[in-house]
């Protein structure tokens, strides 16, 4: 799986001849868990802005090259903008949804118990029922400050049935790209036999 720099490999994007296709993929959590930053530091230097304030979404996007398969994905990536009031928007959020990070602060229980008790059950009753999801405790670098313990996250993700667990810093960029990558690969292995 390889990144593009949208700039530098335009070229080499235009050109290609294998198979493109899209993934739209949200980003899900309480204010401030860091899914705005999360999605800054994937795409630094390649990003494109389509911000929508009317709708309170922005759509990011990111594409990738699977070598294998002689494709190229294009992410969109889904985010919430500003006060997260988007009771109006939700559906057209989760619409078409391949799959979700669901984010939580890790120096916040709060944000923690609200990926149960409101963004999984949001992603069931909206999403697509064969959506994948992965669980991400974000902000690993403040260590000193650390409320859920990984132990916590470990177990909440199988009882959930995420992807995987994964902490990551938006900050540092610890495992960010890892936790993207597999989610997206989950979700292309899952469809394989769709895509072909
Ligand atoms: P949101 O999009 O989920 O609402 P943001 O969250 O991405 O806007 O992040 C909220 C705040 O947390 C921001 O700080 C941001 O810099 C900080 N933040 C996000 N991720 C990390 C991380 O991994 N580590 C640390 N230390 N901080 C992080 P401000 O001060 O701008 O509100
Ligand atoms: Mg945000």
């Amino acid at each position: 799986m390889t990144e593009f720099n949208q700039n530098r490999d335009k070229k080499e994007q235009n050109n290609f001849k294998g198979r493109k296709f899209a993934l739209k993929i949200t980003l899900l959590g309480n204010p401030a868990v860091g899914k705005t930053s999360l999605i800054d530091k994937y795409i630094t230097g390649t990003f494109k802005t389509n911000y929508q304030p009317t709708l309170g979404v922005n759509i990011l996007t990111k594409d990738i090259k699977l070598e294998e398969e002689n494709s190229i994905i294009r992410l969109l990536l889904w985010d919430l903008a500003g006060q997260e009031k988007y009771e109006l928007t939700r559906k057209m959020f989760f619409q078409g949804s391949a799959g979700s990070l669901l984010v939580y602060d890790l120096t916040r229980y709060s944000t923690f118990e609200s990926i149960s008790s409101k963004w999984l059950e949001d992603f069931k009753r909206y999403g697509r029922t064969d959506g994948e999801y992965i669980l991400i405790g974000n902000k690993s670098d403040l260590k000193d400050l650390i409320k859920v313990p990984s132990e916590e996250g470990k177990r909440l993700s199988q009882e959930i049935k995420a992807v995987d667990f994964i902490e990551t810093s938006a900050k540092s960029g610890e495992n960010v790209e890892n936790a993207f990558r597999k989610l997206v690969s989950k979700i292309l292995n899952k469809n394989r036999n769709k895509l072909e």
